[in-house]
């Protein structure tokens, strides 16, 4: 057996099943072994291997990226709650790179991030990482090397994969459970923003200047190819359903720099939780909008027979490969068909309840601003008046309960994510909300989101945009505890 069957049988054996490395069989357990000379007296219950890879999108159309085990997605890691968790990633690259477990309560250096002090998994080396797999939920795994004006680095690639951690608690109330990252490919610089969320004008827009700001903007990153998972529109396997099914949807916004709007002629998303967490109210939804880090798990009911499409509300973006064909048993529809559905209002208050939130014992005001990069240029961001890093700005006190009150003064809307936290939405755009959990927020363009984080997981602590660029540039701050 030659290395790359090697590779292919350790790939198998982690997305067929957990780590219960103990049910394999022995020519696998052999496989594996002889890949993976155990370190530390005992074998990794998943090893992702960092390398150049080519991922072909649609026939004739393939690119080159850099994946976790010539997979992108990376391997589906599936682990219980509460479990240990023993991860080696192998970087057979010529430059360090962090694995960020996104959404996973552990501890600062284990969490893949330079600023926080995790070492990284250095070229041509190896790194295990180890932690208990909480909370519960749909998580995921990604990059967390800063990329810059390299495009092919960090989030820009296809380092990114499903992390799903299950509670002993699940109803499993469904028939039939898929995962469906959306994603861009072969990022550009332009000056034309292909993000085509012009903010609505009856938005309140809370933070808008009396005057706009006149400095002409700066390159934004672009993409010509998109896609679900690995395949362009069509060029995949159908998602094959029957009359009567109910679907369960993981969504995942693995882009480096997009938000996106999803839907599916003629049928509800039925929101259950956003980020992995459970909502308090779920509803029905014609549309879901996620940004870049966000997840949003939806059952869907199976209930018009047909071909149908769902995909990005775009057209260039849907055209251009974001979509998955639904195709029911047994129909005589000829063609996949998209119709687009009613233009609604993405509105995380709706899944929430009233209730009122504890006192805060603090209020930390973070007010970002574009410094806009001029025609050639790349737009700097600013925290509070400053690009990271900030000096000892944010100090938390362990225990306490913190009102952050996100203030975006900008014309973009930014995907804020916190790390090893999660937070509770107290406000967006003045509506209140209670009870809905998320590690990351969409704070729309001149919007401001407010949200309640207790300190209780002490260490550094990275806050920052999601959007890779925005983040490269400027838009993070760390947390620390006193
Ligand atoms: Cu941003």
């Amino acid at each position: 057996m030659n290395r790359r069957d090697f590779l292919r049988l350790g790939c198998a054996t982690v997305i067929a099943q957990s780590p219960a490395l103990g049910q394999l069989s022995q020519q696998q357990s052999d496989a594996m072994s002889t890949l993976e000379p155990k370190a530390n007296g005992r074998a990794a219950d998943f090893t992702l291997r960092i390398a150049p890879m080519m991922v072909e999108l649609a026939p004739q159309v393939a690119i080159s990226t850099i994946g976790y085990s010539e997979k992108v997605p990376g391997p589906l890691l599936r682990v219980r709650e509460g479990q240990s968790v023993t991860i080696d990633v192998v970087n057979e690259t010529d430059v360090p790179e962090y694995v960020h477990w996104h959404g996973l309560w552990v501890p600062s250096h284990v969490d893949g991030v330079e600023e926080e002090g995790t070492p990284p998994a250095p070229p041509h080396g190896r790194r295990r990482y180890q932690f208990v797999a909480k909370p519960a939920g749909s998580r995921w795994y990604h990059s967390h090397t800063a990329a810059m004006m390299d495009l092919h680095r960090g989030s820009y690639t296809g380092q990114f994969g499903f992390l799903t951690i299950d509670s002993a608690n699940d109803p499993g109330l469904y028939d039939q459970e898929v995962f469906l990252a959306l994603r861009e490919w072969e990022y550009f610089l332009s000056t034309m923003d292909q993000d085509e969320m012009t903010a609505d004008p009856n938005d309140p827009m809370p933070e808008k200047p009396a005057t706009p700001d006149p400095r002409p903007n700066g390159l934004e990153v672009g993409a010509p190819l998109y896609s679900i998972n690995d395949k362009m529109l069509g060029a995949g396997d159908p998602l094959r359903v029957k009359s009567g099914q109910r679907i369960l949807m993981h969504l995942l916004n693995a882009s480096a720099s997009q938000i996106h709007r999803i839907g599916l002629f003629g049928h509800r998303f039925q929101v259950i939780a956003l980020d992995g967490n459970p909502v308090p109210a779920p509803q029905p939804v014609a549309v879901i909008e996620i940004g870049p880090g966000e997840r949003v798990d939806a059952i869907v009911e199976m209930n018009l027979p047909g071909v149908w499409i769902l995909g990005e509300l775009r057209d260039a973006a849907r055209q251009s490969g974001m979509g998955i064909v639904v195709e029911y048993a047994n129909n005589a529809q000829p063609r996949p068909q998209w119709i687009a559905p009613p233009i609604s209002r993405w509105d995380y208050t709706i899944f929430g309840k009233y209730a009122p939130h504890p006192t805060p014992d603090e209020t930390i005001d973070m007010v970002f601003e574009k410094v806009p990069g001029g025609p050639h240029g790349i737009n700097h961001w600013l925290v509070n008046g400053k690009e990271y890093p900030h000096e000892r700005e944010f100090v938390l006190r362990q225990g306490r309960r913190y009102r952050l009150v996100f203030h975006n003064r900008s014309d973009d809307s930014h995907p804020l994510h916190m790390h090893r936290h999660l937070f509770e939405l107290v406000e967006v755009d003045r509506k209140p909300t209670a009870g809905i959990k998320k590690d990351t927020v969409i704070v729309p363009a001149f919007g401001r989101a407010t949200v309640d984080l207790v300190a209780d997981q002490p260490g550094l602590t990275l806050f920052h945009c999601h959007i890779q660029q925005h983040m490269d540039f400027g838009f993070m701050a760390l947390f620390r505890y006193a």
